[in-house]
């Protein structure tokens, strides 16, 4: 490595927390697909900032919203109305079919409310004795990193030594339904669940089981709350992940992408009275709704839509999905995905996913690994299908080597 790439790194590592282990590259620009290191090598960008980047790197529609918006008015607080929230309320509600949006900023924020809101539901209209709320979640889930998220999880690593923790949530395995009918009391008001688990590696419902959770959560009168923060807005190849499953949630989560890359914002999305029960003073956040987030999400829903990177999506997804199938590997234990989140495991004797990814950087190719074993593909949906072929090229060149 050139020294500029070692001070940044070592400058890093001197006055940051040591809470992510970043693969050794140092990013300065980003167009579409690529991202350039200092050094000004491109690379083919494989994670997509955890599908915040869908729409590409520095979309010059957003930017453009951005700026704009930007040179007029940044933050007003929620104590003012300002004239960009009703038109990103009226376009969120149109894209999703929902009629009731409570915007937020991080995805984890996002959670945390639509997890307050649902308690609330449920002491309000539902008839729950107050402070004895339960939420079904599944092991494996990802939801944010806040102390309420952190506290459901059951990674070691996301919640280890930050306890103690909140009570009232219920863990099931994701993908059994009998396992949810059980888990329902009368005391339950939300199964709150990823339609594909992201950070579990990319682990793909059964089919029916959808279908069979939206039953039973009408016939027990609970709230089907789906985090689409990672699956949401056209990363599986469709708007939302749930309409692969012919189901509605109650309350869709959207983030990362809802931006495009370019700042936090997510909203809560319901279809019902839930949100109904937030009353002023009861809920709320800084920056939440301000008019430059509005702005920025107006364009990122805008090009999202009229470039047609759903349907890029789903179409170049099958064909990485495909070519990552014929890739004849005896380091591939399993290759997963629906649209453009994809994932490979290897066989655990194939050694660390880490040093399949630090290879592939060597080929132009960044990707990130889940839990040791798996490497997780989710390519900007604007990728074309020669940008497919070409990294699927360099996925077959380092799949077919042993790094174990
Ligand atoms: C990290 C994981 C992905 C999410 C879902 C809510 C959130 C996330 C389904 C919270 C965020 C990010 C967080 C980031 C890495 C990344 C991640 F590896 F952590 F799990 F994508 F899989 N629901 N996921 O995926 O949204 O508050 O971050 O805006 O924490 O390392 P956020």
């Amino acid at each position: 490595m050139s020294s500029s790439v070692i001070d940044f790194i070592a400058t890093e590592a001197r006055f940051g927390a040591h809470n992510y282990a970043p693969i050794g590259v140092v990013l300065s620009r980003g167009e579409g697909v690529w991202v350039w290191d200092t050094e000004g090598n491109r690379y083919l960008d494989c994670l997509s900032a955890y599908s915040a980047v869908s729409q590409g790197h520095c979309h010059p529609k957003i930017l453009a919203a951005m700026v704009e918006q930007a040179h007029r008015l940044t933050l007003t607080s929620r104590a003012f109305h300002n004239d960009q929230l009703a038109l990103f309320y009226e376009e969120i509600a149109a894209l999703t079919g929902s009629h009731k949006v409570l915007p937020m900023n991080s995805g984890a924020e996002a959670v945390e409310s639509a997890i307050k809101s649902v308690r609330k539901w449920g002491y309000e209209v539902k008839g729950v004795p107050d402070g004895q709320a339960e939420i079904i979640v599944c092991a494996n889930n990802f939801h944010g990193r806040t102390l309420g998220i952190v506290g459901f999880s059951t990674d070691a690593e996301t919640h280890g030594h930050f306890g103690p923790f909140a009570p009232g949530f219920k863990i099931i395995p994701f993908g059994d339904a009998a396992a949810l009918e059980q888990a329902i009391t009368p005391n339950t008001v939300a199964f709150l669940v990823e339609p594909i688990q992201g950070e579990a590696g990319v682990v793909i419902p059964p089919a029916g089981y959808f279908p069979k959770v939206r039953e039973l959560c009408t016939a027990n009168n609970l709230m089907l709350v789906l985090d689409e923060i990672q699956t949401g807005l056209g990363r599986t190849g469709k708007l939302l992940a749930e309409q692969h499953e012919g189901i509605e949630a109650d309350v869709t989560l959207l983030g990362k992408a809802l931006s495009g890359g370019f700042y936090p914002v997510s909203a809560v999305l319901s279809n019902n009275d839930v949100l109904g029960t937030l009353k002023p003073g009861q809920h709320g956040s800084t920056f939440g709704g301000n008019p430059l987030a509005c702005a920025i999400a107006r364009a990122a829903m805008r090009v999202l839509v009229e470039e047609g990177m759903i349907e890029n999506a789903a179409r170049q997804g099958a064909r990485f999905l495909e070519g990552l199938k014929d890739i004849r590997a005896n380091t591939i234990r399993e290759v997963r995905g629906r649209g453009l989140m994809l994932a490979v495991e290897l066989h655990p004797e194939a050694g660390r996913a880490r040093h399949y990814c630090e290879a592939l950087q060597g080929k132009g190719i960044l990707a990130k690994d889940t839990h040791e074993h798996t490497i997780r593909i989710a390519p900007p949906l604007v990728i074309t299908s020669d940008q497919v072929d070409w990294a699927l090229e360099r996925f077959a060149t380092i799949l077919t080597q042993d790094f174990s």
